[in-house]
């Protein structure tokens, strides 16, 4: 009898899953030793950290995925409106501590591994960041998926699984090297292969035109790749809420090109198949020179078609008529990377799903919107038409087909005015013809936003004509970060302080709370403990310092830190002019003098893009500084200078809690946001900056006597270059360059290259000569300001309790209420 045997079933899987995976020590205690024997095969009395970390991380997961499958099932039956973040870049870093913490189970686990003579803190260093990404844009991406998870909103991440994220940097003689990142060779516990989730991805072929009473096409591809899922768990934190991240691997298809097999070639057949999987093989580093590789578009297409088809399929699982799509749907580009979806959008709906085509752009112009993340208009991803013609023929027809309704438009508003046509127009004319994806991201979306106040007011200007037309679709969104990750999670001693004046852990869900420091910012007894939760963090990466580069550092000196990628905008060289300027000074000065110089440290660390010859000199020049200043025995403990290989996000957790200062000099007009300046700020860190992205943000925040901001303003940047002929660089400045030129540091070849880059006709472009001075300026304030230790430790203070704003959950609410129209759901137990 069928109903009976259901019956049974039932009730025995209720018997078999009565409750979720207990979080009692001695019940995490089994799991790991569960997975220590039965998933890594080893023997429960005797496994190695990392084979402790692997089961541990086994066992967080089991938990994981409790919470992930209730999450779906709950959002599927409410049938909520659904936010996909479309990224090239997630830039996850590490898992272990993240989830115990955001599971709420961080002191069992601790206890349950001390008992078994484990440490919660030595494992954790056994797990590899998973570095998809290369900076800020990608991190940002991960802070979101954070925040989203702990807002309970409904939203997916969908990216690539690339087997070799960004590339470890190691240094050889003081020059940059690039290892592949072997991130996944170890096994990847924290991932979900989804072997049957798969889409068949297409390239290349031809398009034919078919006629049965309107005009059909056909893309008749001649290459097939399959994406598969692999899903990574991301919970929120205080809730039950788990959502997903779905990155895709290539593999080769199972179907499509089996005449091959028929040629006789087999093993040749076999081996070309091979490479579908260089398609997700390798995360490009450069960020912003755009190289218009074939491979790029590729894997764009690539992982926004599986996307896409991922999405309609869960659409149609409960809808049948694609009006409602967005009122179920929110795509939102991470950039213009993924612009690609727009047409690939469009091509299923018309091509497959029979819609037409002015139903299909309807409805695609209100599900995507568009994030902007640069300030130069020639790192717009551009792509020329014989490339997209060649790879992706229907969609290049589909572009033309929006590019034609779209002039047709500009033309009803402005007439025949060709010169404006011309600059809007998605096709760019020229000698060769090319696809702007910036304009197609920017045509097809319902709002464009850019990534701080100054940055919006740049896109506005960066897309003027497109303002002018459409001045409802711009939008600011001031990036925010993860406080999870990014103070309570990587400095515990700060957020027992916090915790206790403010009292209330409140703030770990709710920033703004963080002013209710700013009462006791001249409290002695706060003093006394902020400073001893600091120093206990730089004592830390004291240690590491010492570990990397065999330098010993004071943690009485101040800690002076720049790190971030390296470029010339960021001006990582006037940092280091200031450095050399401080070792003329102490180098001319009497050894009374020498008494009253403020001792620092000074840290740099970032990665190069492989290709960028300037920032790799860069790299050198500060080991070369550092290697002389370091051991100048007239110097000592006055002025140490290291470089830290290999910055990534597990080594920013290290170094932000313990900087003192920080510094953030781009020349104005150059950062569209920041994001790291917000981490140092909420640590109590002091912001060394220029009137830049978020800089501007956060000194009205924490007010103009808290911070240090100086130089030039965006709106002068324009005119001091037009004028950059008849400028006079200050008398240090010369002598900086004048002492690189002369060999004081020795390699002057290499210097010569670097400083022709500051002199000269063109030369100096980000106008390091411009802000010397005020920069210097800058410099003797902050020196003066620590030697005070009530003054410093106060703004200190006053640093941290006006951070609020830059969490990342103030963001995501934004763009939530402003821009998706979503809202939350929160999982009964
Ligand atoms: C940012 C990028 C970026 N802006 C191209 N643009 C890339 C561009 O691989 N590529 O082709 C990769 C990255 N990244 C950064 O975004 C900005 O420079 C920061 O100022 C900003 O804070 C961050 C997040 O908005």
């Amino acid at each position: 009898d069928i109903d009976a045997d259901l019956h049974n079933k039932s009730l025995l899987l209720y018997r078999l899953m009565d409750q979720y995976l207990q979080n009692d020590v001695f019940s995490i205690q089994k799991s790991i030793m569960d997975h220590v024997e039965y998933t890594i095969a080893r023997s429960r009395f005797k496994f190695d950290d990392f084979e402790a970390y692997m089961a541990a991380a086994y066992s967080v997961r089991d938990r994981l995925i409790e919470s992930w499958n209730d999450t779906q099932h709950f959002f599927r039956q409410l049938d909520t409106k659904r936010v996909y973040y479309l990224s090239m870049e997630f830039l996850m870093g590490r898992s272990l501590l993240n989830s115990v913490y955001n599971l709420g189970i961080k002191d069992q686990y601790s206890e349950a591994l001390r008992q078994l003579g484990y440490n919660l803190e030595v494992l954790v260093e056994q797990e590899r960041d998973a570095a998809l990404g290369n900076g800020g844009l990608g991190r940002l991406a991960a802070c979101f998926l954070d925040s989203l998870a702990t807002m309970n909103y409904s939203a997916w991440g969908y990216g690539i699984r690339y087997q070799y994220g960004m590339f470890r940097q190691t240094l050889q003689d003081g020059y940059q090297h690039e290892q592949p990142d072997y991130w996944l060779n170890f096994g990847n516990p924290w991932e979900i292969e989804r072997v049957h989730v798969t889409y068949p991805i297409r390239f290349y072929g031809k398009v034919e035109e078919h006629w049965n009473g309107k005009k059909n096409y056909t893309w008749l591809p001649n290459e097939q790749v399959a994406a598969v899922a692999y899903d990574n768990p991301i919970p929120g934190y205080g809730t039950n809420n788990t959502i997903n991240l779905r990155l895709w691997a290539a593999k080769p298809s199972g179907e499509f090109d089996l005449q091959s097999f028929n040629t006789g070639d087999y093993v040749n057949a076999i081996l070309s198949k091979q490479r579908a999987e260089a398609i997700s093989s390798v995360l490009y580093p450069d960020d912003r020179t755009y190289q218009g590789k074939e491979l790029r578009l590729k894997q764009q297409y690539f992982f926004v078609s599986a996307s896409l088809q991922d999405v309609i399929r869960r659409f149609k699982d409960h809808h049948d008529n694609f009006d409602q799509l967005p009122e179920k749907v929110a795509l939102q580009l991470n950039d213009a990377h993924p612009s690609i979806g727009i047409p690939e959008l469009l091509r299923i709906l018309i091509d497959e799903e029979g819609l037409e085509y002015s139903k299909a752009w309807e409805i695609c112009t209100k599900v995507f919107s568009f994030t902007n993340h640069t300030v130069v208009p020639e790192s717009l991803e551009k792509w020329p038409i014989e490339l997209m013609e060649s790879l992706l023929p229907r969609h290049l027809q589909i572009i033309y087909d929006i590019n034609f309704h779209f002039l047709e438009e500009l033309k009803r508003r402005f007439g025949n005015d060709y010169e404006r046509l011309a600059r809007m127009s998605i096709i760019e004319d020229g000698e060769k013809k090319i696809v702007r994806m910036g304009a197609l991201a920017l045509v097809a979306s319902h709002t464009i936003n850019g990534v701080a106040e100054i940055h919006t007011s740049h896109v506005k200007n960066m897309f003027k004509d497109f303002y002018e037309l459409w001045p409802h679709k711009f939008q600011n969104k001031t990036n925010g970060v993860t406080q999870r990750r990014w103070l309570a999670f990587c400095n515990p001693g700060l957020r027992e302080v916090l915790t206790k004046y403010l009292g209330t852990d409140a703030w770990i869900t709710s920033l703004d709370l963080l002013a209710g420091l700013r009462k006791h910012a001249r409290n002695p007894e706060l003093h006394k403990e902020w400073n001893q939760a600091r120093r206990q963090n730089k004592a830390r990466l004291a240690e590491y310092i010492e570990g990397i580069s065999g330098v010993k550092v004071s943690i009485d000196a101040m800690f002076d830190v720049q790190v971030k990628r390296i470029h010339e905008y960021k001006r990582q060289l006037l940092n280091v002019m200031s450095i050399i300027h401080r070792y003329d000074c102490i180098k001319n000065m009497s050894p009374e003098e020498r008494k009253k110089v403020v001792p620092r440290v000074c840290i740099l660390g970032g990665k190069a893009a492989p290709g960028y010859e300037v920032a790799k000199k860069i790299i050198k020049l500060v080991t070369i500084v550092g290697d002389k200043i370091n051991n100048d025995p007239d110097v000592g403990n006055l002025l140490k200078v290291i470089f830290v290989p290999d910055y990534n996000v597990s080594v920013a957790e290290l170094i932000i809690p313990a900087s003192d200062l920080s510094q953030h000099i781009s020349t104005a007009g150059n950062e569209a946001s920041g994001t790291s300046n917000m981490k140092f700020a909420m640590n109590g860190c002091i912001i060394l900056g220029t009137h830049d992205g978020a800089n501007v943000e956060i000194q009205k925040e924490i007010g103009k006597e808290n911070i240090f901001l100086f130089g030039v303003t965006a709106e002068q940047v324009p005119k001091l270059r037009a004028e950059r002929r008849d400028f006079q660089p200050p008398r240090l400045f010369t002598r900086v360059i004048g002492m690189l030129r002369n060999g004081v540091f020795g390699h002057q070849e290499h210097m010569h290259v670097l400083c022709d880059t500051l002199e000269g006709q063109g030369g100096d472009f980000y106008l390091l000569g411009n802000d010397f001075q005020e920069y210097l300026a800058a410099q003797a304030a902050v020196d003066a300001a620590f030697v005070d230790r009530a003054w410093w430790t106060q703004m200190s203070i006053m640093s941290t309790a006006g951070s609020g704003k830059f969490s990342s959950d103030r963001t995501i609410k934004e763009y939530a209420e402003q821009i998706w129209g979503i809202e939350p759901f929160r999982r009964p137990i």
